[in-house]
């Protein structure tokens, strides 16, 4: 057993057995930096002092996941997730960043309307903030709804670079005409970290063997898969389950639960025993429908926003579905009032995961919605199961990125982008600088749900339409890291 498989399972014998979790039965190294245990560790991030400026400083740190089980990262400002920056819709905002670290990086306004130069994307030609230097990034704050910010550099074989990091917060656009209906409003983002190489599927459960998979190929790819991004621990925010505080909540309160998935390589499903998510939004933006769900999938670089009704007091443990997640730190105890027990978790009924329920319904006209685009893209991305350095690289239309002059973009058209995804894994895929609209998956009609991210499942398909509306570089890909860095990009121009 490896410090890290000990790391792992010493901590989730404490959960799983049920014992004070805050006297963990092992000792795991301590970071000679380790500072004294803060007293009251945060459960959401504050807001910036002064509306519209704000600053962020990239440096290493060390987060204490739980009483002695500390990692090194680097961060923004010293906090994981980042400041929140919250901003009105339509305001001018100026993000100073100063970069204490020897390596070049970029901040990626995930799911904003910014200009390339600002985007924070090398490809789209946004000027890096220097090692030991500072740039401002400067934009107005559109469209409103949850947004994220996270650091968009290439880490290839390197662990401890770009996502595989602390670099990322929240940043929320605020609507003026937001009903506010609800009591509390948390935010929620789902980590791995100390990642490491492995063998081992990592998105297991993700494949549904029911699934239609349109682009299932006859002949089954013999080729062995390469090494994947596994992690020994997990967390919401900066805490494993149980070491952090208890999100606090009154029988019938209404509590908005902003999610984001700021993991580098993994899907996660989440519940909350006896409790359904109203799901409103979807990558920061209203769904036409919302509904009712017992378990969210979130994908890296997704976020999804749900109001749960607290009716049903005790202490619960809002988690990972999966036993080695959770117990490995990914979950939050929900405690009612005058309900202090033990925590407890209970696997949710069977579920499934489907966008297309929070869309217009076909009935009232999803496909009519749809008037045939100005163009359609095909795009076909392919796995070269382990190619150089024992890795799988990624094809986009038959090649890895680059792509110089494939994908061009005239100003004021609709593009319907089809993704037919013929490898074995689920992927979520991410244009920059623009939304788009789902318009189909798995053959599903759908209308209504914008998103900037959106899973195409393995052997899956899906279409998408994007106008045109925002001129200049626009770079897309998978959003985990290891699929973008080895090939799984694609970089659209305007004419
Ligand atoms: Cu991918």
């Amino acid at each position: 057993m490896n410090r890290r498989d000990f790391v792992r399972f010493g901590w989730a014998t404490v959960i799983a057995t049920g014992t004070d979790m805050r006297q963990p039965a092992f000792a795991a190294p301590q970071h000679p930096m380790a500072p004294e245990p803060r007293a009251t560790p945060r459960a959401t991030p504050r807001a910036s002092a002064r509306a519209g400026d704000f600053t962020l400083r990239i440096a290493p740190m060390i987060v204490e996941l739980a009483p002695q089980v500390v990692v090194s990262t680097i961060g923004y400002s010293n906090k994981v997730p980042g400041p929140l920056l919250r901003m009105r819709e339509g305001q001018r905002v100026a993000v100073e960043v100063v970069n204490d670290t020897d390596v070049p990086e970029y901040v990626h306004w995930h799911g904003l309307f910014v200009p390339s130069d600002v985007d924070g994307a090398e490809e789209e030609g946004t000027p890096p903030v220097p090692p030991h230097g500072r740039r401002r990034y400067q934009f107005v704050a559109r469209p409103a709804g949850s947004r994220w910010y996270h650091s968009h550099t290439a880490a290839m074989m390197d662990l401890h670079r770009g996502t595989y990091t602390g670099q990322f917060g929240f940043l929320m656009i605020d609507s003026a005409n937001d009903p506010g209906l609800y009591d509390q409003e948390v935010f929620l983002a789902l980590r791995e970290w100390e990642p490491y190489l492995t063998t081992m599927d990592q998105d297991e459960g993700a494949m549904d063997p029911s699934d239609p998979m349109p682009e299932k190929p006859a002949q089954p790819d013999k080729r062995p898969n390469g090494l994947e991004v596994g992690a020994p621990l997990y967390s919401i925010n900066d805490k494993m389950l149980g070491a952090g505080e208890p999100l606090r909540v009154q029988p019938g309160q209404r509590v908005l639960m902003h999610l984001l998935n700021a993991s580098p390589s993994q899907i996660h499903r989440v519940a909350l025993y006896g409790h359904s998510f109203q799901v409103i939004a979807l990558d920061g933006n209203p769904v036409p429908r919302p509904q009712l769900v017992d378990v969210i999938e979130i994908a890296p670089g997704e976020r999804v926003d749900a109001i749960v009704e607290m009716n049903h007091p005790g202490t619960w443990i809002l988690g990972e579905l999966r036993n080695v997640a959770r117990q490995s730190g990914m979950g939050i105890v929900v405690e009612y009032a005058n309900q202090q027990q033990r925590a407890r978790w209970l696997p949710p009924p069977k579920w499934r995961w489907d966008y297309t329920i929070f869309g217009t319904p076909p009935a009232f006209g999803a496909t009519a919605a749809h008037a045939p685009p100005d163009e359609t893209i095909d795009m076909v991305f392919e796995k070269v199961p382990g190619g150089p350095d024992g890795i799988n690289h990624w094809l986009v239309n038959g090649k890895e990125y680059p792509h110089e002059r494939e994908f061009v973009l005239r100003e004021g058209r609709r593009y319907r982008l089809v993704f037919h995804n013929r490898s074995d894994d689920s992927h979520p895929l991410h244009m920059h600088r623009h939304l788009f609209e789902l318009v189909e998956l798995n053959g599903k009609p759908t209308a209504g749900i914008r998103k900037d991210t959106v899973i195409v499942p393995a052997f899956g398909r899906a279409a998408v339409d994007l106008v045109a509306d925002h001129p200049g570089l626009t770079l897309f890909h998978c959003h985990i890291q290891q699929h973008m860095d080895f090939g799984f990009m694609a970089l659209f121009r305007y004419a």
